[in-house]
């Protein structure tokens, strides 16, 4: 583990210098009354998204492949023990995710299968934590903590209508027929799922450790397939070189790994090549035999070879535990771990680093503009005034009108921002209209009804179609409103930049392709999901329905993200046009009072000149000050391979004009 570890922590200490990177230049905007609402808000969810990022791993495989014992071997050999159950046949029987929450005591929770027979999915059960037992677990005892991690192999013994009840049984499957006692039960989980949080370092620093149970739980819980396995950051498929790839490997590869995801974070591992040491064979037959068998599962799986891992997940822990290098060497672990690396580190920082600095450039160019505004309305007061210095009071008397004139043609001006706001509160609820909890639920009602009509029908397949179809047309209309909105802020500025100089950065693209995306990732999840349901049969009916629930409860999730996402979005739009209104108005109406008093002898023009040269040095000291920050957590946030940066980052730096320097023509008066 030394190399994930230390590759972790190092994630994990970028992450945090970002954060305070990004911290200190949110204080330094506070200070300086640079910040205003809307930006401060974008700032803080920056932060929060830093604050919370994780690295999810998940293990899947066909039960007893050995997914417990690589954990066990990756990442927990330091306690010189097994921590998580594995042993010959079914043994981690819920899922179970491996975390560290620091605002809970190291404990297991564990929700009850009877939840099964209840409405409402996984994680709606986790949103409302009541149904989870909780058991604490003491990390100074090891014998203690052991014990408690045992319970994700507990089982129950229940009759066969109860497991039917619960979507666990299946009279057509022959394997589970025989499994039912004399006395007519049948042994299930006595957990849906565990959720075991404990303060190691890497589940500190963010990571999470999914854990399943082989192919008929899997299959019982759709969440796995549709959510939580294709949210992962990265997938092991565990193969055992003593089974090679078997019918029903195959289908927990296709149906839980393959069709429900990208291939990118895709590994498989052919687990237990100890199994191949064999005596009276040569190192070098061994190795062809590996090689051969890794070909073979490259071949079968369609992935590349460079992405299959022969490994000996036991002898690798017992090679850690007893610090014995060469049979370490032999297992092949560390080139599996070193794989995890290089596959999850960069990318994730990528992501990391490019999602903060876009948030960061955005808003550090809207201070930016904001700033020279001040800067280019003191230039041009102070040019103005230097220009009267020695003129007659006529002179003064005209460029006090002249004062008046401009502030009233910029009010005329602004007043159209109004209009604006006015069609874009229009154009807001158009565009969220479509991702609105009720159209969904609308969509949602339908399908059901068409569903109910046609159950246990081959038409049941295209109203789960049809759900996605409209779903996306749906996505596609709110999109298209997105696009109108954008055009019309590009329009507005365009206005403000010709009639009065501005220059303010295009608003940020924002499309809902993102969301599409999801909802084609779910689409596909639950059609391989489908495939679990070959024959529709009355029995099966329950299960299909919680399916369904799942698949709704995903799409309701990336509708209420997309509908999120959207409103601030919008909210985003004219804040920085109005710091600009709000600041262009102060200055105009300094301008206004200092003429004015200057033409009723209550100033003298070397005084209000000396002010304002003051003014302009302040400006352009924190044009300075922020052009610094930024470049500092611009340097934290790229300190990732060179493709980590952001394609173009807006150039930050504008010339400071000094006073003194011959004025641009747009500044020249006459009087
Ligand atoms: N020889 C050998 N046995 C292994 C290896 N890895 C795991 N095993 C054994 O395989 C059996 C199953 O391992 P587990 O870790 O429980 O497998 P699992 O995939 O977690 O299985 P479930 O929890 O039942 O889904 C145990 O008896 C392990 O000791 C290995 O590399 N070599
Ligand atoms: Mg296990």
């Amino acid at each position: 583990m030394a190399q994930l570890a230390s590759s972790f922590q190092e994630y994990g200490a970028w992450r945090d210098s970002l954060a305070h990177g990004v911290t200190h230049l949110r204080g330094w905007l506070q200070d300086n009354e640079l910040l205003d609402h809307d930006a401060a808000r974008r700032l803080s969810l920056g932060l929060d998204r830093l604050a919370e990022d994780k690295l999810v791993i998940a293990f899947v495989a066909e039960f007893s492949r050995g997914k417990s014992e690589l954990i066990n071997a990756i990442f927990f050999a330091d306690y010189g023990r097994r921590i998580l159950p594995s042993s010959a046949g079914r043994t981690t029987m819920c899922p179970t995710e491996l975390m560290y929450d620091e605002s809970l005591p190291p404990c297991i929770r564990a929700l009850p299968i009877e939840t099964r027979a209840r409405q409402g999915t996984m994680s709606d059960f986790k949103k409302a934590g009541a149904e989870w037992r909780v058991f604490p677990v003491d990390i100074d005892a090891p014998e203690g903590m052991l014990r408690a991690f045992k319970l994700v192999s507990d089982t129950v013994r229940v009759s066969v209508q109860e497991a039917t009840l619960y979507g666990l049984y299946d009279p057509a499957d022959p394997d589970q027929q025989t499994a039912v006692a004399t006395d007519g039960t049948i042994e299930i989980s006595r957990w849906r799922h565990a959720v075991i949080n404990f303060p190691h370092p890497l589940l500190k620093r963010g990571l999470v450790i999914l854990d399943t149970p082989g192919l008929n739980a899997i299959g019982a819980e759709p969440e796995l397939t549709l959510s939580l396995v294709p949210s992962a950051h990265a997938v092991l498929f565990v193969l055992a070189a003593d089974t090679g790839v078997t019918k029903s490997d195959l289908e927990v590869w296709r149906q839980v790994v393959h069709d429900t995801g990208a291939a990118t974070n895709h590994i498989a591992v052919l687990n237990k090549i100890d199994g191949l040491w064999d005596g009276l064979k040569t190192a070098h037959e061994i190795d062809s035999e590996v090689e051969r068998q890794v070909k073979l599962v490259g071949r079968t799986l369609e992935l590349d070879t460079g992405r299959v891992f022969p490994v000996s997940a036991q002898k690798g822990l017992v090679a850690k535990v007893m610090q014995d290098e060469r049979l370490l060497a032999a297992s092949r672990l560390p080139k599996l771990e070193s794989a995890l690396v290089d596959l999850l580190v960069p990318a994730k920082q990528r992501i990391v680093g490019s999602q903060t600095l876009a948030v960061v450039e955005r808003i550090g160019e809207e201070v930016r503009q904001a700033l020279s505004a001040r800067e280019r309305g003191v230039i041009e007061q102070l040019y103005e005034l230097r220009a009267l210095q020695g003129k007659n009071q006529s002179s003064i008397e005209r460029m006090s009108q002249r004062a008046g004139a401009e502030s009233r043609e910029f009010e005329a001006n602004v007043r159209k921002l109004v209009a604006t706001r006015v069609v874009l509160a229009r154009l807001a609820d158009q565009a969220t209209a479509p991702l609105s909890h009720e159209t969904l639920k609308a969509t949602l009602e339908g399908t059901r009804e068409r569903m109910r009509k046609v159950r246990l029908t081959p038409q049941f397949y295209s109203s789960f179609k049809g759900y996605f179809t409209e779903l996306h047309d749906q996505l596609r209309d709110a999109n298209t409103k997105l696009a109108e909105i954008e055009k019309m802020v590009i329009g507005v500025q365009q206005k403000f930049a010709s009639e009065l100089g501005w220059s303010l950065p295009p608003p940020m693209s924002f499309t809902l392709d993102k969301y599409r995306s999801d909802l084609e990732q779910v689409e596909r999840a639950g059609r391989a999901h489908f495939g679990a349901f070959v024959v529709m049969t009355h029995d099966k009916w329950s299960l299909i329905e919680r399916f369904f629930d799942t698949v709704a409860a995903r799409t309701r999730e990336i509708f209420a993200a997309a509908e999120r996402d959207t409103e601030a979005w919008i909210r985003s739009l004219l804040p920085p046009i109005e710091a600009q209104v709000r600041e262009q108005r102060a200055q105009l109406k300094k301008r206004a009072e200092s003429v004015e008093r200057i033409r009723t002898a209550q100033e003298s023009l070397d005084v209000r000149i000396g002010e304002l040269e003051a003014a302009l040095e302040d400006a352009q000291g924190k044009l300075e000050a922020l052009r610094a920050l930024l470049a500092r957590v611009r340097l934290i946030g790229a300190a990732c391979p060179a493709a980590a940066l952001p394609e173009s980052l807006p150039e930050t730096a504008a010339p400071v004009r000094r006073a003194d320097q011959t004025e641009p023509a747009y500044l020249r008066v006459e009087i």
